[in-house]
């Protein structure tokens, strides 16, 4: 008999797919059953999640699913990005769409939030850096609204998608410890910062872990999809970078990653928080992992920043091809000029290619003008930040890093990927780009039995099945430490 299936719902900030991965003793086989676009849409003055699109697209995908699996899949599971969430009434029903975390109404939270816990008490209890769209900068930005008023029930993105599928309702732990309501030690709520913020965490369902049985689809789920029952869902590291980084095919534990797509998150594995100021100072947070790990990281704006280019020049009549793009990108001058790729002033959308003029010309730098400079630009300058990462990880941590793995998106970016190594002067080992869904899938085929082991049995899996690209270090590092310098003292928009 062949190996089961299991189909995995991964919700990306501009696309969700849902992909059918095949798993048995020294297989493991992921296809891509649908792809559907994920488009914010701006209502009021408000950024939003399409999120009943979303659920269209999940329901497709489950029938595409059903398809590829030749009748049922083993088991779902769910995961998106993180910190977001939908309002849920007492009748169970959704209560407006879910705010993006793009949006900017947490821009006054921060001080708030500040004015009850310092930022150096709050880092010590939830080890979380700080961003403004960090759920509890939502909370208390929504606080007093008669959204949250009516609200019964909070669910995050992937929670809701499971509420939807199953009627029944949890919170997965990975993705609950980016709200910064979570003490990473304790690896549960912290009761003292809900308090203090007067957040009521009786509006969060009870704790699940990756692995966890999480309902079985509803009637309904089954007639739209055309599948015939049971078919269980499972909770899986539903935060996004929780289920890549499970997926990265590391070989022991002396390795840095790079999760890249929409965002770059860099950083290392660890089995233990670091809560130090030295830590909060650089802005590392402490998410939680698949496996009781830890992710010890930084988020660095990623491809987003070309995204946003790509729009822009569309926008203005000269729609570029990305592959044409990198192509020129790569002809051009290295390092010529670069910003702060981790500057919170980025995160906002819009005008991207002017903001990155002004970071340019506020630093004393040539402003790219053309877009082939301009992505050269992104890429150097998010190549320098996965190396002040990459550093700083190792340096916070204590722990030493041999070699850099880059999965996500970004790993199929060879540019990225070479600049990336040539920048930290260590090999990059770049792939799988769809690490969400790989570990996504390998967290329930291991609930089903049909995977064995801990994280390192299912790395050795993936090792052993996918093909991953090696990018040895070249060059000297000396001009990527003075084009670090050029930036250091940027005292731009975005800096605190
Ligand atoms: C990546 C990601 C990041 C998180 C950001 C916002 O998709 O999940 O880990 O910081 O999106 O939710």
């Amino acid at each position: 008999s062949r190996a089961p299936v299991f189909a995995a719902v991964d919700l990306g900030a501009s696309s969700g797919r849902v992909m059918a991965g095949r798993v048995g003793a020294g297989t493991l086989e992921l296809e891509e059953v649908h792809r559907f676009p994920n488009i914010p849409v701006r209502l009021g003055g408000t950024l939003h999640w399409d999120v009943l699109s979303l659920h269209r697209g999940v329901l497709d995908g489950l029938r595409a699913a059903g398809r590829a699996a030749g009748g049922r899949p083993a088991s779902v599971g769910i995961d998106s990005w993180a910190v977001d969430y939908g309002l849920l009434d007492a009748t169970g029903a959704l209560i407006g769409n879910p705010v993006h975390y793009r949006d900017n109404r947490t821009e006054h939270a921060a001080r708030t939030v500040a004015d009850v816990l310092p930022p150096a008490e709050l880092y010590a209890a939830t080890g979380l850096q700080y961003l403004p769209f960090n759920t509890v900068y939502q909370l208390v930005a929504a606080r007093g609204t008669p959204a949250l008023a009516a609200a019964r029930r909070l669910l995050l993105v992937p929670d809701l998608v499971s509420y939807w599928l199953t009627g029944e309702a949890g919170t997965e732990l990975t993705n609950a410890s980016t709200t910064q309501l979570i003490d990473p030690r304790a690896r549960d709520w912290s009761r003292p910062v809900a308090d203090a913020l007067g957040i009521d965490l009786g509006l969060f369902p009870p704790l699940r872990r990756p692995g966890d049985p999480a309902g079985r689809l509803l009637p309904d789920v089954l007639d739209e999809t055309g599948l015939t029952g049971p078919v269980p869902v499972t909770a899986v590291g539903s935060h996004d970078t929780a289920s890549a980084v499970a997926a990265v095919p590391a070989r022991d534990e002396r390795f840095a990653y790079i999760a890249t797509g929409t965002w770059s998150l860099a950083g290392m594995e660890l089995d233990a928080p670091v809560l130090t100021e030295e830590s909060r100072r650089a802005n590392f947070t402490n998410e939680l992992g698949v496996d009781g790990t830890v992710r010890h990281l930084r988020n660095v704006m990623g491809l987003w920043l070309l995204q946003e280019c790509l729009r822009a020049w569309e926008s203005e009549g000269r729609p570029q091809d990305l592959g044409e793009l990198l192509r020129r990108a790569a002809g051009e001058p290295g390092l010529r000029s670069v910003v702060d790729a981790a500057d919170p002033e980025f995160i906002a959308p819009g005008r991207m290619p002017d903001r990155i003029a002004d970071a340019c010309r506020r630093t004393g730098q040539p402003v790219p003008r053309d877009p082939a400079a301009v992505t050269r630009c992104v890429l150097d300058s998010l190549a320098l930040a996965h190396r002040r990462a990459v550093e700083d990880a190792q340096r916070l941590s204590g722990r030493v890093a041999d070699t850099v793995h880059v999965v996500g998106g970004g790993a199929r970016n060879e540019l990225l990927c070479r600049l990336t190594a040539d920048a930290c002067g260590l090999p990059v080992v770049a792939g799988p780009a769809e690490a969400a869904a790989f570990g996504n899938v390998l967290v329930q085929a291991r609930a089903a039995g049909a995977a064995g082991g801990g994280l390192p049995g299912l790395r050795a899996l993936l090792r052993e099945t996918q093909p991953l690209r090696r990018y040895e270090p070249a060059g000297d590092r000396r001009p990527w430490d003075r084009a670090a310098a050029r930036i250091a003292g940027d005292t731009g928009p975005g800096k605190r």
